[in-house]
């Protein structure tokens, strides 16, 4: 599929998906919404990719929010359907079978910090901007931002972000938990998400997906169930070439070569 909206590399293992409207802040109105919902559909498929980094066109924004121009005149039936798209892909995103890096290298605001939210592992630069400002807008967020915002950073965090549609630079989502760490330009954070991405590509595949699914799965559940499903799926990977040969390389003293088989 031809894209409009994002751009779409693959570099060995690793793929990036780019917000591409550099002119409106990256804004997602409901075509970027939907192809970006089919890249991960695609990626979901493809095996050869291990990591993926998603990222925002320009020197602004990761992603300013949904598109305000786009949602101005919608009905509430509308609205509700664009709320729904936009969950529809980041849940994409949050259950990807691969790990998604979110390099935020400027503002992720509204949709944009929903979206990130939705993402395994926030890396920022230090000129990123975070919050939920809908509320200026007369609206709450749409995007799942009354959801995952909480589980991230904590309830009374959240909700001071959410009512007050304060921004925060990224040293205080740092702080807060929002990011796990912040790079002092935008190269040397596309650098580092490039290596974390390789770091998790080298490692026995079966076990980054199994993982990913156990902390996913255990967040919806209490702990003793997330246990015995963590238990479960340490046994099943037992039957894999992977375990054999992480284990057997340990013991032999070398580098161990995964296959994801
Ligand atoms: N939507 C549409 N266009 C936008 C958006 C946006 N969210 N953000 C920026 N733009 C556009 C501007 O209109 C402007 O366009 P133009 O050049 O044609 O006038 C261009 O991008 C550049 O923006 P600014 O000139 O405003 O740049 P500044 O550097 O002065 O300001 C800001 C940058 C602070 C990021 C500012 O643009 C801003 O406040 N943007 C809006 C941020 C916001 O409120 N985001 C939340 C949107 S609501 C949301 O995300 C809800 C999600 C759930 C939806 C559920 C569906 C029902």
């Amino acid at each position: 599929m031809a894209f409009e909206n994002i751009l779409f590399e693959k570099d060995g293992s690793i793929a990036t998906v780019t917000i591409n409207r550099p002119k409106a802040l990256n804004a997602l109105n409901a075509d970027t919404l939907k192809e970006l919902d089919q890249v991960f559909t695609e990626l979901a498929a493809d095996d050869t990719v291990s990591a993926v980094i998603l990222t925002g066109a320009g020197e602004k924004a990761f992603v300013a929010g949904a598109d305000i121009s786009f949602m101005k005149d919608l009905t509430a039936v509308e609205a509700r359907a664009f709320a729904q798209l936009g969950q529809a892909a980041f849940n994409k995103i949050e259950n990807l079978p691969q790990p998604v890096i979110a390099a935020i290298n400027g503002f992720a605001l509204g949709g944009g910090c929903e979206l990130a939210s939705a993402c395994d592992i926030r890396l920022a630069s230090e000129s990123a901007k975070f919050g939920q400002p809908e509320v200026n807008l007369g609206v709450p967020p749409g995007f799942a931002g009354t959801q995952r915002l909480p589980r991230l950073v904590g309830k009374g965090r959240a909700k001071e972000l959410l009512y007050t549609g304060d921004m925060i630079d990224a040293a205080e989502a740092y702080r807060i938990g929002l990011v796990n760490k912040v790079f002092a330009t935008a190269e040397e954070l596309q650098e580092a998400a490039k290596k974390m991405a390789k770091k998790i590509a080298g490692k026995g595949q079966i076990a980054v997906r199994v993982t990913k699914s156990a902390v996913n799965q255990g967040m919806e559940m209490d702990s003793a169930r997330g246990m015995a499903y963590e238990a479960e799926v340490f046994g099943l990977v037992f039957s894999t070439e992977d375990q054999k040969e992480g284990m057997a390389a340990f013991l032999e003293k070398r580098k161990a070569e995964f296959k994801g088989k």
